[in-house]
Order: structure tokens, then sequence, then C-alpha cells
């Protein structure tokens, strides 16, 4: 037929599908848009990418009547791809803020991942397929991880057997894939999963396409640590955006001149890390705090550009808090971060902004539900909410001294203390405010926060490694997984906080953008020393 490069696709407007969009575009095929039931009755093969929370999404298809012309396109066994909530709702049912019906095609219930025994909720990252029967789309994945982000699953059952053609461990075995007949959906994010995520897509789109099995050097069995570039982005004294790094937070060369370090271009090196193999690209705009990040409309072309080309997840970061501009007009936080994740964010970080909501809730003890990280994590899930934190280490004779969590420390400080507290600032390291870094991990996780990117002022930059004691204190009190960040170095920095510390992954800015170690062998050295990750 003439619509032969057509997929149609099932996009309910509940956050964002555009890197679902960029894949499918990338793979040379036109997306049509469902307006109507009909346009999902009429389709050749519809592809559903699932957004948002499970109830929500079901009042809408219900209410559309696309939920009666979805149950019948399946039923008919047509071409059809779900993705992650896409998934879900084929179930008879959810316990997220529930229980709630779904389209009840697949036996079994939707349930939370149970957080004890160490498995951080959400579960975030790149992990292992089990595959259970021939499901033809996932014929490329073979040893290689794929990226899931997600805090409820189905459980494969008797009831369900004959649906189920994958699942993965993460704690219990739940449901990675189905497939019967045409009828296929997916747990993970194929758009998010690299090449081996295109291969699915390609796949479901093309049914004849040759595959592009490739050999690897690991074999994927567990979730796997995560390896991530980080780009703090800014204008430099000229205007243009360029990516900079700074020692300690001083982005500035000591020069006569003084000006922004300059160490490329965003788009460029986002590219050219996904092509060495980053498990995630972050974009932290860093005078955000300052100027109004929808005003600064290229950072926006950054995420947009980015997003057409790379397809492991973006994170972005910077001035997402409410705001009124120069004529008065006022944005919440929350339209902030819709800008951002229409244009190609997964994740949006919140820095000084989640340091005010933490001392306001430490002080009132009421969840207002007003602050940007309650908004945004209602609206987008708590796995889309990343809280950035900016201790300085402030070292004291005795913990009695301060009202914070202190932690004996390996190396005692310049007069011998042997103590120290880290200390939250803002505005980009330059306030301190009364509240630990501790105090304030505990509290962001409360407020909805789904993973916490912990840097360290006094390590950023100096290549010395990580704080290990800072990372282990904070990973070891949140139950949400926690990346490091600041002060890698070498490839044994890696090695080292992930054996000594409960990081889910593993931040550095510097080494990459000076080339001095390439993601590649950060990786070929985890998985040397026997820790999981992403090849
Ligand atoms: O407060 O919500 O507007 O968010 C501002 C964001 O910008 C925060 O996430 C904050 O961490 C970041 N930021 C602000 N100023 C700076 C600066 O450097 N002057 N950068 C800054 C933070 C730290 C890491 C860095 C690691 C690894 N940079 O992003 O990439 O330390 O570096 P390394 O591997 O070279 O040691 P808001």
């Amino acid at each position: 037929s003439s619509s032969g490069s057509v997929v149609t696709l099932l996009d309910y407007g509940a956050g964002n599908v555009r890197s679902v969009r960029n894949a499918i575009r990338y793979l040379g095929f036109e997306i049509e848009d469902v307006r109507t039931p009909e346009d999902i009755l009429n389709a050749d093969r519809l592809i559903f990418p699932g957004v948002g929370a499970f109830a929500s999404a079901m009042d809408v298809l219900t209410k559309t009547g696309m939920a009666e012309a979805l149950s019948t396109y399946i039923k008919n066994d047509r071409p059809f791809l779900g993705i992650c909530l896409g998934l879900q709702l084929l179930f008879e049912s959810s316990e997220e803020n529930g229980p709630v019906n779904g389209l009840g095609l697949i036996p079994g219930v939707v349930g939370r991942f149970n957080s004890s025994n160490g498995f951080r909720v959400p579960h975030i990252g790149w992990n292992a397929l089990q595959v259970a029967k021939d499901s033809e789309i996932l014929d490329d994945v073979g040893d290689h991880h794929v990226y899931f982000v997600h805090s409820y699953r189905a459980m494969p059952s008797d009831d369900n057997k004959e649906w189920v053609s994958s699942t993965c461990n993460y704690g219990d075995d739940f449901v990675a894939s189905i497939r019967r007949g045409n009828v296929h959906a997916v747990q993970f994010h194929p758009e998010k999963s690299g090449d081996v995520g295109l291969s699915v897509l390609r796949r479901f789109l093309n049914p004849k396409s040759q595959g592009t099995k490739k050999s690897t050097q690991g074999k994927a069995s567990k979730l796997a640590k995560r390896v991530i570039a980080c780009l703090d982005v800014r204008a430099n004294d000229k205007g243009d955006l360029v990516v900079t790094k700074g020692d300690q937070y001083d982005v500035r060369e000591h020069t006569k001149e003084n000006e922004v370090r300059n160490l490329g271009k965003p788009v460029e090196l986002a590219g050219q890390y996904y092509k060495d193999g980053a498990d995630e690209v972050s974009f932290l705009n860093i005078t955000g705090f300052r100027d109004f990040p929808l005003g600064d409309l290229p950072m926006l072309q950054v995420l947009r550009h980015t997003s057409e080309n790379v397809f492991v997840p973006l994170t972005v970061g910077g001035g997402i808090r409410d705001f009124t501009d120069a004529n008065g007009r006022y944005y919440s936080s929350l339209e902030v971060a819709s800008e951002y994740f229409r244009s190609g964010a997964d994740k949006i970080s919140i820095g000084s902004d989640a340091v005010y909501a933490a001392e306001e809730y430490i002080k009132t003890k009421v969840k207002t539900g007003k602050s940007s990280l309650e908004q945004i994590s209602k609206v987008y899930g708590n796995q889309a909410v990343v809280v950035s934190i900016d201790p300085r280490r402030v070292y004291v004779k005795d913990p009695n001294d301060v009202q914070f969590k202190t932690i004996r420390v390996t190396k005692p400080g310049p007069n011998g203390e042997e103590y120290a507290w880290y200390q939250c600032t803002v505005n980009g390291g330059r306030e301190g405010r009364p509240i630990g870094a501790y105090e304030l991990a505990k509290v962001v996780e409360e407020l909805g926060a789904g993973e916490i990117l912990l840097n360290c002022i006094d390590c950023d930059g100096q290549g010395k490694g990580f704080d290990i004691d800072l990372i282990k204190l904070i990973s070891d009190a949140v139950s949400i997984p926690v990346i490091a960040s600041s002060g890698a170095g070498s490839v044994e920095h890696f090695s080292e906080v992930f054996m000594k510390t409960n990081a889910s992954a593993a931040l550095a800015a510097g080494i990459f953008h000076r080339k001095e170690v390439p993601i590649q062998s950060v990786k070929e050295h985890l998985l040397k020393e026997g820790i999981e990750v992403r090849i």
C-alpha cells in the first residue's frame, strides 16, 4: 500500500513522546497522529507510547472512545506496539493510585515494585531480558541491556503465559515484553535504548528488516551501573552557548580576560558521547538561577537537536522554578519543566528550588504540594524528577557542634577535624543554606524526587576521585537511585565509587570533555572489575 512507510501514533498528550517520534523519523518512517477512534481502527500499524499515570491515561482513553477502539484493534490482531504504560494498560488493573481498571486484554494486575531488599524504586536504568518465547522484534537484543524507567510492573503468571515474551529481574521477575501474533508491547523504552532499542522499533515497523546482531564482550545479566556524561552549559561573554567546566564551580579562565572556559558545542558533544557509549547525557544550564530558561531559547534548541540523534535518556537542569518575566507574565515551574520535556528532555533536574522546598518542609512539616518538585513529579511522575545537590564539606571538631548529620571523615580536615557535614548551596554554589545534604536528600525523596544527582563542590574538577564519604552517606540514606558526581579523574575512580558506595550511576564532565579518559575505557575497566555495565 502507499502507506508502507506511515506509522500511526497514539499520543494522548500527557507527556514527552518526542523521543518516540524522533526515533520513528530517524528510521525513515512518517507519523500520522490519532485524532479519532476511527484513526485507530484504520491504522496499518499503531504505536502507543503510554506516558503519565495509569489512572489519568485510562480516563482520557475511555472518555475519547479510544479505549474501545484499541481493544477492537488488538483483538483483531492488528500490528500494535505498546511502550511502557502502553504495555501496562493492556492488563486488567493497576495499583497505581488505585486499583484502577485497565483495558483488560491480558490477565494480571500491575503492582508497585517492592523497595525492600535493596532494590531502589523507581527501577531506572539498563537491565537484561530473559526471553521466554520468540518475539521477533527482540531478535537483535541478545546479550544487550535495554533501558527501563518505571515504578510499577506486571508479573508473569500461568494466566498470562501465552502473552509473555520476556521477563526482567529486579527483585522479582516482571513482564518486560508481551507478544501474541501481531500484538507487541514492551515495558522498556526502545527509543531510549540506543542502537539495540532502534532495532526493536525497526523490526516492528518493518518485519522483513535485516538483523543488526552485534557481538558483545559482556553478557547482560542484571541492572547495569550507569556512566553519565554531563555538560555544564552557559552563554559565554559573546553570547554563544558553550559547554564549560569549572574548578570547584569556578568556570572562568584565570587569565587577564577572565573568559568563560569553552570546551565545545553542546549538541556536538552530546552526539559524540552517545556514540562513545554514554548511558545518559545531562545538560545543566548553570546560569539558570539568574536567567529565565524559557527566554533561553538556545538551550531548548540544544535539547531539540540533540534528541533527534541521541537515543539514550536526556536530563536537563537549571532554572526550574516559578518566574515572572520583565512584562509581568508569570510562569510556573511546571510550565518551565513542560517546555523542557516537550523539547526532548526525559528528566528534569532541580537544584536551588528543591533546597528552598526542603527547608520549608522541615520548618512547617506540611506538604503544600506547591513546590516545583511536588508539582512536576505529580504530573510527570517521580521518575522524571531529579534533585541536583551542590554540597560543600564543612569540617567540625565535634558532631554536637552542629544540628546537621555529620560523618567521621576518612581524611581529617585542615585543623585535624575528624568530622564533617555537607552544607547545601544554591545559585551555583554561591550561597550556603542552613540544611545538610543528608537532610535534603531524605526530604526530597519524600516530596517526590525520583533520583538524586549528588555533586560535591570540593571535588568538582579536581580529578582526585569522588567524595566516597558523602556518596556513601547519601546512597545509604535514601531508597531512590543516587548518581555520584564530581571529581572523576581516572577509570579507577569509577570502580572505586561503585565498590565502596551504593551509587547507581557515576557522572563525569571534565575528563570526557578534555578527552583524557574515553567513556569506552571506563566501561571496559568496570567490566574487568566485575561490575555490570552496558556495552
Ligand atoms: O539551581 O535549579 O538553577 O540548577 C543549577 C544547576 O547548575 C545545578 O544542577 C548545579 O549543580 C549546576 N551548576 C550551577 N553552577 C555550576 C558551576 O559549575 N558553576 N555546575 C553548576 C555544576 C557540577 C557537575 C559537574 C560535576 C562533574 N557542575 O555538573 O559536571 O561536578 O565534574 P567533573 O567530572 O569535571 O569533576 P538550579
